[in-house]
């Protein structure tokens, strides 16, 4: 990596690692005494005799997929540790993917199809043939398609399982065969659109970051609204061992949580404010001139002149033929085209051509400029000195940088967040070079299945998230007919994690709403629990597929380790049934891994990096990304973004609405904003009457919703809770271990009282991912959420939330 500016040059922990022949996951830097669970999870259990190892991955949507080497003894998974990886330093394992032997035999698990016996919901069923449940199933999907139309099956494909093809590939190429409908983004796509508008991304919209292994580079480490180590065990080791060898990390959260108390610094700050924060910085930043000059200018669209219609001034504007962009030279005051000047004004307002233009600076400092450090403390809490303290290290004291997740992600208008951040990062240059980095950083859809097209020209159509279950309700789409009369539902558990879950069990409890309800899944989950028929699909170790979805950048070959359980059917195989019967047969023939070979030939990335299966049966992990394992892969490296201008556009010239909401005001897009939460807000009236935010953490102990049933993480984690802070315990009379009610206008939950000092006055923390049936009364933290999106995203604000807490006696409401 030539040109890093390390903070410690010399030794990085890779070289270290060769240098000793210590092996990642041994007890090494991060925690001198203590090993790491992938130490433990290492082979201290003695092999016997004809047991068999193979290869596969943990594939929930942690965001990670470690590689998992997987004992099976007599045709029976009985271990799963930590697989190798061409650069062990990505080797890891957490608690639930030790944890995979449970989880694969866990008693409860759904053995074979099941029909819904008693009313629905009722939890009452009858076990059935598959022959029965795949006939009944095309035959009112076949009749719905002649009385409704085929946009009237509606499909829920979720994150439950991230293989190539079990993920996206099969069920995308079924829904679209289908012509069916489906519903848009719905989560994290706040972060996302602010950062796709302005850096763009390299492969897939989740990733615009650099590899998590260049973390050591940076001086500086700004954790802003990531649950680290919760959500992140993968990437945190990095960020430990860089802290260890000089990284200084600020952690800006809310709650004082593990991953704060491990920071070189913590700034709390009030829940959905730091895009204030961050434009009172870029003020100090534009101000004091800490800008980069250079990279504002040969990286950015500063010296871009906007015109009063919001669009760039071209050369075709002022006449000319072409379409390059026109600047005015510094020198001259002239206008000129932006490959022909050399040293464009960054700053001004000017007449050219009958246009009255201003560079895109000068908007930037337009709309920051109203936030001093002061007014910034007033909206956010965080000191007007600390503000500066940030402003001056974020923009002098590269590289830095940010690693953000979805805290600020989930409140209205969140997409502003990540605007802002990049327009700070491009200001002051620090994107684009080793250890300075912002953005997302998962390879999801990288590898994508959806590349598995279908042969016919049927697409499904999107239907905004939020507004679905008003769809269901009403038969009608923004004033159209349009309705929906079954849903199938694979890898989702859309009732636990869609929000304002009493909407849609009232859209499935009311009469002639929806006719036929199916879901494919392991567990009775809050979704599961609701349908009509259920069927069984084989677990992660029973098929073969490939997993491309990852913050480390490698595709990992899933080998089968055992036959699938009880009636188990692979999710291919169960859409390839249906699809028979529903006429469509010829285009579903293949066989898991076949769908896998086909989407790695489709995907540009695979052809690309030469990922094929064939690499994949014998090397196990194939890296996937540009750079290799010394050299890992810069996001926009030496300035070149994949922007339509190549350059970071903190002024975004035609902003689009993700669900083309109707409430979409582009005028106000092109630049961020900060716009308070729409919920939970001081000045909100709401707030009178329920006046606690509620935030729920992505937990250790779960993946959303998933291993909620698992033993050994019950065993750890035994029954839902919510965290309160002293103050708030004590004007309420509740003390620790108290049962609690949580409630809101749309519903409640009732959990264990925790009291942590952690928390600021006014908020209120609930892990997310218990089923409703792990509840000691009738509720569930999803009752509590808003179905409201941001209309550039169609984004849940799941924690622009208020709510109001009191004591709860057995046999209360
Ligand atoms: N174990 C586990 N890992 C997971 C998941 C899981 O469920 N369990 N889920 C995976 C998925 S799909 C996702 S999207 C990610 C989510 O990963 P994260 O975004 O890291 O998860 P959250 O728990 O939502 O954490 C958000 C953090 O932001 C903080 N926060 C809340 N509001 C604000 C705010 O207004 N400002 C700031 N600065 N911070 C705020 C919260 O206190 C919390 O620390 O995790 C992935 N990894
Ligand atoms: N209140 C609130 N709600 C949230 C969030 C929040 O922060 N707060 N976070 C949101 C986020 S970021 C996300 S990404 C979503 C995730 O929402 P989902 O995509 O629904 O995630 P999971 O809970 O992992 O559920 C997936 C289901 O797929 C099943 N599954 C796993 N593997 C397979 C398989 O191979 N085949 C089949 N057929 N099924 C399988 C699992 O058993 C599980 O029931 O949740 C969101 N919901
Ligand atoms: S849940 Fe995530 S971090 Fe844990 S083992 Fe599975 S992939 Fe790895
Ligand atoms: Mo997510």
């Amino acid at each position: 990596m030539s040109g890093a500016t390390s903070p410690h040059p010399g030794l990085t922990r890779r070289n270290f690692l060769k240098t000793t022949g210590l092996v990642a996951g041994a007890a090494v830097a991060g925690s001198a005494a203590l090993p790491t669970l992938t130490a433990l999870a290492e082979d201290t259990q003695p092999m016997h005799k004809g047991d068999q190892i193979f290869h596969s991955a943990c594939v929930p949507n942690c965001e990670n997929t470690c590689r998992l080497k997987l004992t099976v003894r007599d045709g029976k998974l009985v271990k799963a540790t930590a697989g190798d990886f061409p650069n062990n330093e990505y080797k890891r394992i957490c608690l639930k993917g030790m944890s995979h032997v449970f989880r694969t035999y866990h008693p409860d698990r759904i053995k074979y199809p099941m029909k819904r016996v008693g009313e629905r919901g009722s939890g009452e069923w009858e076990r059935i043939s598959w022959d029965d449940a795949i006939s009944e199933i095309t035959e009112c999907w076949k009749r719905l398609h002649e009385q409704y139309g085929k946009q009237s099956i509606l499909f829920f494909n979720g994150t439950g399982n991230v293989g190539v093809s079990t993920c996206s590939g099969i069920p995308t190429k079924f829904m679209n065969a289908m012509e069916g409908s489906k519903t848009t983004g719905v989560f994290d796509y706040n972060a996302v659109t602010g950062f796709q508008r302005t850096i763009g991304f390299a492969f897939s919209v989740f990733w615009n970051q650099n590899e998590i292994v260049d973390v050591k580079n940076a001086k500086n480490l700004f954790i802003w609204g990531a649950n680290m180590p919760d959500s992140q065990p993968h990437n945190w080791h990095f960020m430990r061992e860089a802290q260890e060898q000089g990284t200084k990390i600020w952690f800006i959260d809310p709650k004082f949580n593990t991953g704060a108390s491990k920071a070189d610094e913590y700034i709390p700050v009030r829940c959905g404010s730091d895009t204030a924060v961050m434009m009172a910085m870029m003020r100090l930043i534009i101000e004091r001139d800490w800008i980069d000059r250079e990279f504002c200018r040969d990286h950015t669209v500063a010296p871009f002149l906007v015109k009063n219609d919001g669009l760039f001034l071209r050369e075709s504007d002022l006449g000319g033929a072409g379409e390059d962009y026109v600047v005015v030279d510094a020198k001259t005051h002239k206008e000129m085209l932006l490959a022909e000047a050399s040293d464009p004004e960054l700053f001004g307002e000017f007449d050219v051509g009958g246009y009255h233009v201003k560079t895109a600076l000068t908007m930037l400092k337009e709309v920051v400029d109203e936030f001093s450090p002061e007014y910034a403390e007033k909206l956010s809490t965080v000191p007007a000195a600390k503000i500066e303290e940030l402003a001056e290290v974020y923009a002098l004291d590269g590289p830095n940088t940010i690693f953000t997740l979805f805290g600020p992600d989930r409140f209205y208008n969140g997409h502003f967040f990540s605007h802002a951040m990049a327009a700070m990062a491009g200001i002051t240059g620090n994107i684009g070079k080793p250890g300075a980095s912002i953005g997302e950083h998962v390879l999801w859809t990288y590898l994508s299945g959806g590349t598995l097209n279908t042969p016919t020209k049927g697409r499904a159509t999107a239907i905004a998230s939020g507004e679905a279950v008003d769809v269901i309700r009403t038969g009608k789409y923004r004033g159209k007919d349009y309705p929906i009369k079954a849903i199938y539902a694979c890898t989702s558990n859309f009732i636990g994690n869609y929000s304002d879950q009493n909407a849609w069990i009232d859209a499935l409890m009311t009469p002639d709403c929806i006719d036929l309800f199916v879901v494919a899944d392991f567990h009775y989950t809050d979704t599961v629990r609701f349908a009509d028929i259920v069927l069984p699909p084989a677990y992660w170790f029973e098929k073969e597929d490939v997993t491309g979805n990852a913050t480390h950048p490698y595709a990992i070959m899933q080998e089968k380790c055992i036959e699938p359980l009880f009636e188990s059917k692979t999710d291919a195989e169960i859409i390839n049934l249906l699809a028979e019967k529903m006429g469509l047969g010829e285009y579903f023939q293949q066989s898991d891994i076949e769908y896998t070979e086909e989407a790695l030939k489709k995907s540009k990335a695979a052809v690309a990096n030469n990922v094929t299966i064939e690499r994949l049966r014998k090397e196990g992990a194939v890296r996937c990304l540009p750079g290799d394992d010394d050299n890992p892969f810069i996001f926009a490296e030496g300035g070149v973004f994949p922007t339509p201008t190549k350059r970071l556009e903190f002024y975004c010239e035609k902003p689009t609405s993700f669900a083309k909401d109707p409430k979409f005001d582009p005028s106000i897009e092109h630049l961020p904003h900060f716009i308070p939460p729409l919920e939970a807000w001081p000045e909100n009236d709401l707030y009178q009457k329920y006046p606690l935010v509620f935030l729920q953490d992505h937990t250790r102990w779960r993946m959303h919703t998933q291993w909620a049933y698992d033993p050994v993480l019950r065993e750890l984690d035994p029954e839902p809770v919510a965290y309160l802070s002293p103050q708030d315990a004590e004007k309420r009379g509740i003390k620790r271990g108290d049962l609690i009610r949580i409630f809101n206008d749309r519903g409640q939950i009732v959990v264990k009282a925790l009291i942590s000092k952690g928390l600021p006055p006014g908020v209120v923390n609930c892990p997310k991912g218990w089923q409703r049936d792990q509840y000691v009364a009738p509720g569930s933290f999803q009752e509590l959420t808003q179905r409201t999106s941001t209309p550039a995203s169609d984004n849940h604000i799941q924690f622009d939330v208020l709510v109001e807490v009191e004591s709860y006696k057995e046999g209360d409401k």
